[in-house]
């Protein structure tokens, strides 16, 4: 008996995180993230789930206005570098100037996970995820790294990861999006502000 076709034989499902604090063509980082999310739609990626949109104040403390975050899943056949460039496209259509690194952005689309892999091996992801504040800052991989090496440090990306998949299990850490949200201190979580809807 034939098979039904299906498009997404072999599709996975990504988390990105977005997020940005200044405003650009389109309007206030929440507009832009709207915007983003529009555009990211393709023949072989479909968005499955958003999560709310938050107000989070900038890391590190004091490094530039508030930013707004949001984490969405998508189901993809896109290879990860093929779906990172796709980001870095529509980063790019949004007006995101990527010179320098850390500074305010109209628009940051990161890919957290893809499913669970881990790229390009957990050697590095583990060098990557160890490194010091100061080493973060400074230094920045030349390749895509899986789950992205700071998913567990960063409410602000753990929150909205908890809305569209809390028990999505990190690779190489073994605990699910909740746990790790629930192991951040209770003052970095209760920084992490709603918005209404519609803001
Ligand atoms: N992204 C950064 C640096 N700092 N702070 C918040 N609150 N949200 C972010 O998305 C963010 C940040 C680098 O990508
Ligand atoms: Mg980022
Ligand atoms: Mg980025």
């Amino acid at each position: 008996m034939p098979q039904p076709t299906t498009h997404h034989i072999g599709a996975r499902t990504a988390y990105i995180a977005l997020g940005g604090n200044v405003t650009s063509p389109h309007g206030t980082p929440t507009n832009t993230l709207r915007e983003a999310i529009k555009r990211l739609p393709a023949d072989s990626l479909t968005i499955v789930a958003k999560s709310r949109y938050y107000a989070t104040p900038a890391f590190p403390t004091g490094s530039g206005p508030d930013f707004v975050n949001a984490v969405i899943a998508v189901e993809t056949i896109m290879p990860p570098d093929a779906l990172l460039a796709h980001l870095h496209e529509i980063e790019r259509q949004l007006g995101r100037d990527r010179r320098q690194r850390w500074s305010a952005r109209t628009l940051d689309l990161d890919l957290i996970a893809y499913g669970d892999v881990i790229h390009p091996d957990t050697d590095t992801f583990a060098k990557w995820r160890d490194l010091s504040l100061e080493e973060q800052q400074q230094l920045a991989p030349d390749g895509l790294i899986l789950p992205h090496p700071r998913i567990q440090d960063r409410s602000f990306v753990l929150g909205p990861l908890c809305d569209v998949a809390p028990d999505w299990v990190h690779p190489v850490l073994g605990q699910s999006a909740a746990q790790l949200f629930d192991a951040r201190p209770a003052e970095e979580r209760a920084e992490l502000k709603p918005l209404p809807e519609g803001d």
